[in-house]
């Protein structure tokens, strides 16, 4: 698949008249985007002194500022990371510090959570929102009032930082260049026929690649329009797939609104039904779909969700089919361009090992972790295969089954990927902490919840709401752990090392079935 353009540029030249993105009654056009993003790329680079090869952070809502400001970033061939106000600021800081950034983008209503995390770094807000102007939307901007030579980015720039989690505490910050990102929508919108007349319902959190790059961009990029949900919500996902052609949710999100519908009564539930299977596609990903949720889905929206496997590190690899050729608890065939092998503990072709994927739209390494880059890929056949971690089963048909990943430190908890080090050390800095050891327990809704074992300081008064309390400034919510058991000591092999399994099970005691 040749590649010749960027995601900004299709963005750019699409109809400039198109509604692209409709937050509530607002809406923005392509052309508002396009013209908002090169005046806010020129107040970057001419009055903040933002260069080719920087890192510039943004902290926004859903909406047109956050893609302008995505686009202005792109514009000014800087990458862009992408932060969340879920995290606490002490891991915005952490993040910041990581991706070595000196400007941070902030929308009005975020620029003080900004700023809390910013430390000496500067802070930019914006003026003129995209939608705020007078004519529909569209700030009056054009390349002769830029101010300032802004350039298009080349495919070989770095366009995302996202950070994903791994077997260590320290998060990873895969390096997304703009060819991989534009493989990946061009891939996916292959797959999923995603173009001008799709709009999609989009729910999900932007800093990740599932909302970012798959939802968001992906559509956009094919000409789609994007109506974005400031969070998600059962009942507004709902009214808002009655002008919508796509959803795209992680299980968790199926699970709720599963649970939702069952609770309307039956007049509402036909008519919701009714909005819901007139989606032509709705995808799931992040994490497996139950085949309970799915078939509960079904029978209320009319068709089994697209189950689709994905990665930070390589957008969507395999997917089942649009027109109806899906096996449920299956995640399909591999995508256009996409080359998939299944290898057993010794690097053989098996039918069931772990899940290697090469092809344009793998990212090349982590930031600044040329070993933990070299660890992720092994070179075969003059092919350099990622090493997913996943293990999976290869079907005769082809189509692949995920078994499972092949580290019990990497936990996914309502599609977030979370390490199990990473929460291990925000609870060992709690001061009256000895030890702990975190492992997920199996849940319908959310697929694993986390739980913790924690040894106290012998004659602290060390509670489990205490310690929660102290984490609330140390993790995301999604991160915290929802099963905590205070122990006298964590179970250990005859090696001194904790045996998680075991501690798994005698947790899920603690957890309603
Ligand atoms: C929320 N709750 C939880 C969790 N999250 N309980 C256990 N574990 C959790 N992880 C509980 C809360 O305590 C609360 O309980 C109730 O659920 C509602 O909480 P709330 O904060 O409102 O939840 P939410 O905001 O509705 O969150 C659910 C969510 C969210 C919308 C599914 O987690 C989400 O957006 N997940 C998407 C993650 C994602 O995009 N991952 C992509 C990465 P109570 O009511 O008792 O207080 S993977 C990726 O990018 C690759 C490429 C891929 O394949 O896609
Ligand atoms: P992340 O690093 O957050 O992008 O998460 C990627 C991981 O999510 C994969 O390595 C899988 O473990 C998991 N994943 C994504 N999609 C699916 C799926 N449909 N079924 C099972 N696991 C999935």
């Amino acid at each position: 698949m040749a590649l010749v353009h960027t995601v900004l540029h299709a963005i750019a030249t699409h109809p400039p008249a198109r509604e692209a993105l409709r937050c509530g009654d607002t809406g923005t056009s392509f052309g508002a985007l396009a013209r908002t993003s090169l005046r806010w790329a020129s107040l970057l680079s001419s009055l903040h002194g933002v260069v080719p090869g920087d890192r510039v952070a943004l902290l926004a809502e859903p909406g047109a500022a956050f893609v302008a400001a995505l686009l202005a970033v792109w514009r000014t061939r800087s990458a862009a990371l992408v932060l969340t106000p879920l995290h606490p600021p002490s891991e915005r800081e952490r993040l910041l510090d990581d991706a070595d950034v000196r400007v941070l983008i902030a929308t009005p209503a975020l620029a003080d959570e900004a700023r809390r995390c910013a430390g000496e770094r500067i802070v930019v807000v914006p003026e003129g929102d995209p939608w705020d102007a007078p004519g529909g939307g569209v700030v009056a901007s054009s390349p002769a009032d830029a101010g300032a030579e802004v350039a298009l980015p080349r495919l070989d720039d770095i366009a995302l930082l996202v950070y994903t989690s791994g077997t260590t505490s320290r998060p990873k910050g895969v390096v997304l260049r703009h060819r991989h990102v534009a493989a990946q929508c061009s891939a996916i919108a292959r797959a999923w026929r995603l173009g001008p007349d799709d709009t999609l319902v989009h729910a999900l959190p932007l800093h990740h690649v599932h909302g970012l790059i798959i939802a968001l961009l992906c559509t956009l990029t094919a000409g789609g329009r994007v109506v974005a949900l400031p969070r998600f919500d059962p009942a507004a996902v709902v009214a808002a797939a009655a002008e919508g052609t796509v959803f795209m949710g992680v299980p968790t999100m199926y699970a709720r609104l599963v649970e939702h519908l069952e609770r309307l009564p039956a007049d509402a539930v036909a008519r919701a039904s009714a909005a819901l299977a007139a989606l032509r596609l709705c995808t799931s990903g992040s994490a497996a779909l139950p085949v309970t949720i799915g078939e509960r889905w079904r029978l209320l929206a009319g068709r089994y969700p697209v189950e689709r496997f994905g990665m930070t590190e390589l957008g969507v690899a395999l997917s089942n089919r649009v027109d109806g050729h899906t096996v449920p608890g299956s995640v399909g065939w591999p995508l256009p361009g996409v080359r998939i092998r299944v290898v057993d503990d010794h690097g053989a072709a098996a039918d069931e090992g772990e899940l290697q994927v090469c092809g344009a739209t793998v990212f090349e390494g982590y930031w600044r972790q040329p070993r933990a880059t070299d660890e992720a890929f092994t070179v075969d056949d003059g092919a350099r295969w990622f090493r997913t971690g996943d293990t999976v089963r290869l079907r005769d048909d082809g189509c692949v089954q995920v078994l499972g990943r092949t580290s019990v430190d990497i936990l996914k908890s309502a599609g977030y990927k979370i390490s199990a080090p990473a929460i291990e050390e925000a609870i060992r800095r709690h001061p009256d902490v000895v030890d702990a050891a975190v492992v997920g327990v199996a849940d319908e809704t959310y697929g694993q919840v986390v739980a913790a074992a924690v040894v106290a300081r012998a004659g602290t008064p060390l509670t489990s709401d205490g310690l929660l309390a102290f984490l609330a400034d140390e993790l995301a919510p999604y991160q915290r752990p929802r099963i905590v058991r205070l122990v006298a000591e964590l179970p250990r092999n005859a090696m001194g090392k904790v045996v998680k399994p075991t501690l798994a099970r005698m947790l899920a005691a603690d957890w309603p079935a």
